[in-house]
Order: C-alpha cells, then sequence, then structure tokens
C-alpha cells in the first residue's frame, strides 16, 4: 500500500528564527499545511505527520529522542555529520550535536549546540556518571584532534560537561577504500555506532564501538577517573558496521551483535559478564551491506530476534529470529525494493516500535532514495506464522530524504510516534501514531 502526503510546499514560517551569539541560525520551526491523506484502503493510515519540521545542524545522521531535562517530554538529539571531504583537509566533515528542548505541543525551541569529534555517526542517550540525568555519547566516525568518542555529560539547566577520548591507531590497520594514489578516503578507526551497558562486575557503564575502518571493536571499560579508560581493541573482520547489547542466550550476561557491513555478516559475540567477550557464531546477514541491527523479541516466543537492514540496492529488511543455543535458523525477510540491480530505497536507518498499538512491534525503515519511510506493521498473534502489513510514507523533495529514525511517544498520549531526521533539508519531522483514535 503507497500513501502520499499531498502537502503544499508552502511553508509559513510562523516563528522568529532565534540565532545564536555565533551568529548561526540554529533553529526554525515551521508550519505547513497540511491536505487529507487520501487512503485507497478500508484501513485508516497508522501516522499523521505534525505539521511542524524542526531545523538541525548539517546532515542528521543520528536520531536520538530522550528526555534529557526531567520534564517528561523528550528532546530532539542530532548528530550532525556534514559531508566528508578529504580526511587530510582542514574540516573534513562537520562536528556538532544538536539538542531542541521540548516544550508544550510539540514546541520546541534551541538547547544547546555540542562541539563533538568530526562526522559524529552515532549519538546515544545513556546514564554515564551514574547521576540522574541522561548524557551523551557519540561516535565519531572522522578521526581528528583526539576526538574519536564524545561525552557530554549532562550537568542540569542544559549545560553539558564536555569529555573527549582518543583510540590510539598505531597498532590497527586501514581496511576500506582509498583514493586513486591510495591514500585513505577515511580515518582509522572510523567509528560508526556505539551501545553502553554495564558489562562487567563493577558499577561503570562500558561502551563498545564498531572500528569499521580498521575491522575492530573499539572496548571503552569504564572507568571512576575518567569515565572510561583508554581502548582495547577486539578484533572483528568485515567491516563492523553497527554494535548492539543484549543477553542473547539469557544467561544473565550482556551479550553483542554485530553487522559486518563489507562481509554482509552477523556476527555474535556472547559475554561472561566480566567483561569478556567471544565471537561464537558468525553468518551470513541475508544480504549485501548490512547497515544496522536492532534486537527485539518480534515474536514473543521469549527469544531474542535480529532485525537487519541492508543498505543500497539491497533494499531489504531480514528478521532472524532467535531459538535456545543463540540459535538463527529462521528468517523473514521483507522486501522494500523490487529489482536488486536498481538503487530504490537505500534503506539507512531502521527503528522499532509499537507503533499502532496492538502489543506487537513494527519495524520503520527510511530510505533516502525514494524519499519514504516504509513501516511493517506486525499483525501475527502468538504461535501464528509471522506477517507484516506495509504502508508507505513518501515525503516532498522539498521536505528532505529520511535519514535516520527514532521511536518514540512524542506528544505523550501513550503511542509511540516515528522521529524522522531529514538530509540535505537537515530537518525533523513526527509522524504521529493514531492508534488511540481507534
Ligand atoms: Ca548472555
Ligand atoms: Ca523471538
Ligand atoms: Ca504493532
Ligand atoms: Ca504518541
Amino acid at each position: 500500500m503507497r500513501r502520499q502526503f499531498a502537502i503544499p510546499i508552502v511553508r509559513n514560517f510562523t516563528k522568529t528564527i532565534h540565532t545564536l551569539a555565533i551568529g548561526i541560525v540554529v533553529w526554525i520551526i515551521s508550519t505547513m499545511s497540511l491536505s487529507p491523506i487520501v487512503s485507497a484502503q478500508d484501513k485508516d493510515p497508522v501516522f499523521t505527520r505534525h505539521p511542524r519540521t524542526y531545523l538541525v545542524g548539517s546532515q542528521p545522521v543520528s536520531l536520538v529522542l530522550a528526555d534529557l531535562t526531567g520534564d517528561g517530554k523528550p528532546e530532539i538529539i542530532t548528530a550532525n555529520r556534514g559531508h566528508l571531504t578529504n580526511p587530510n583537509e582542514e574540516v573534513p566533515a562537520n562536528d556538532e550535536v544538536s539538542i531542541l528542548v521540548a516544550g508544550d505541543d510539540l514546541v520546541y525551541r534551541h538547547g544547546a549546540q555540542l562541539e563533538s569529534g568530526f562526522a559524529p555517526y552515532a549519538i546515544k542517550a545513556v546514564n554515564v556518571d551514574g547521576q540522574r540525568a541522561l548524557d551523551l555519547v557519540v561516535a565519531n566516525f572522522m578521526s581528528r584532534r583526539g576526538r574519536d568518542l564524545s561525552m557530554f555529560r549532562n550537568l542540569g539547566e542544559l549545560r553539558f560537561e564536555s569529555v573527549q577520548f582518543t583510540v590510539p591507531t598505531d597498532s590497527l590497520t586501514y581496511r576500506r577504500h582509498k583514493y586513486s594514489d591510495d591514500s585513505p578516503l577515511f580515518t582509522l578507526p572510523g567509528l560508526t555506532s556505539i551501545a553502553v551497558a554495564r558489562l562487567d562486575e563493577d558499577e561503570f557503564r562500558d561502551a563498545i564501538a564498531t572500528g569499521w575502518s580498521s575491522d575492530v571493536l573499539v572496548y571503552f571499560r569504564g572507568s571512576a577517573e575518567s569515565y572510561f579508560e583508554t581502548p582495547t581493541f577486539l578484533a572483528s573482520p568485515g567491516g563492523p558496521r553497527d554494535i548492539q547489547i543484549a543477553d542473547l542466550d539469557k544467561d544473565g550476561d550482556s551479550d553483542l551483535v554485530i553487522a559486518q557491513y563489507s562481509s554482509g555478516e552477523i556476527a555474535i559475540w556472547l559475554g561472561d559478564g566480566e567483561g569478556g567477550f567471544e565471537e561464537t557464531k558468525r553468518f551470513l546477514s541475508g544480504g549485501a551491506l548490512p547497515n544496522q541491527v536492532r534486537v527485539a523479541d518480534l515474536n514473543r516466543d521469549g527469544w531474542l530476534d535480529l532485525v537487519v537492514s541492508h543498505r543500497y540496492t539491497e533494499d531489504n529488511v531480514v528478521i532472524w529470529y532467535g531459538a535456545e543455543g543463540v540459535r538463527y535458523n529462521r528468517l523473514l525477510k521483507l522486501e522494500a525494493g523490487k529489482d536488486r540491480e536498481e538503487l530504490e530505497h537505500d534503506i539507512r536507518d531502521i527503528a522499532l516500535g509499537d507503533f499502532d498499538s496492538n502489543g506487537w512491534r513494527d519495524i520503520a525503515a527510511a530510505c533516502p532514495i525514494s524519499r519514504q519511510c516504509i513501516i511493517w506493521f506486525q499483525e501475527q498473534r502468538a504461535g501464528s506464522a509471522p506477517s507484516f502489513r506495509q504502508e508507505i510514507y513518501a515525503f516532498k523533495e522539498s521536505d528532505g530524504e529520511p535519514y535516520a529514525l527514532a521511536a518514540r511517544d512524542v506528544d505523550g498520549d501513550g503511542d509511540t510516534d516515528l522521529g524522522i531526521a531529514m538530509w540535505r533539508t537537515n530537518t525533523v519531522t513526527f509522524l504521529l501514531s493514531n492508534a488511540a483514535e481507534e
């Protein structure tokens, strides 16, 4: 089923443009007039697009919706990667994280603009320092100025302490794309994703990032003095691109799931609860270029399942259903595209959430090439064969290209909504769930 937003391009900039002292326009709230969505099906669409869009920084590639202020309303946090240039350039990418603060009725105001390393690629809002407020941890792709991992400790009142961490790269080898003169296109270690959790017996949060350029996992142990120790490496050949931490075998210890982008594999590392990990399983991911992986018990059989998106012309999402013994023998492919030779969607991000509030998790995919968000709604009942119903939300060229997603109830009605960070227009927009009205 395909749904087009018939949205007039006219934007009425009803709010004033807020300008920082440094003279950069950091946010705009615009309103758009919305025409009703025309649906050919008897089932009403689950989402309605919220008329406001929110301006963030240049080329947001990671979106987090999390309450940083403690008022229960989630802030908009984006990693603004900018355009990647030669790593030897003075400015090889953008280097900022922006925070928009939630007010009432989905009005957001400028909160903070934080300086990360170059090409911030992934953000997590987690509690690192044991204080109550959520902190931000950012994995930076273009390593320069000793900023590979950025932490912004939340001091309250929208004040953040910036703590930067460096990955020593002497022992690493560059493994990826090169210019014709054999110089590397990117930098070591090339962090693309990060997961933060308590991985050993002490009270401090540990972090593991994927070093895509260098075929390593970069392991930052938590530390009392400096939040994170100097990292160590775990070899992860095949272009590790995304990481999730979850207890896959239900022994109480955290395990790792890695999307190996370049080799087209999923790697499973079992943890021993004391901070040790061992790669115990590796299998083809079900497509070329797996770029994102999520973990959840989709079919509610008690075992965590893996949801993997494949980029570029592959255009699919594959669900690997988990079973006892960390086995993944059953898969379900959700195809977005029709032609494997043609670049139709280029799925860049996925998010899981029960968007229609039927008790079953659904899957959203951001597709910049088609300018669509594709949602697969899970219709199955426990024990029955998996079944998904697709809705497509298409955006106008003037809206930008959907690039990063976050699932969260942003309007407080109890239903999970979808936040979308848009490439090129540098905006965030919301698809609000209508589930409560049904
Ligand atoms: Ca485990
Ligand atoms: Ca399951
Ligand atoms: Ca659902
Ligand atoms: Ca909602």
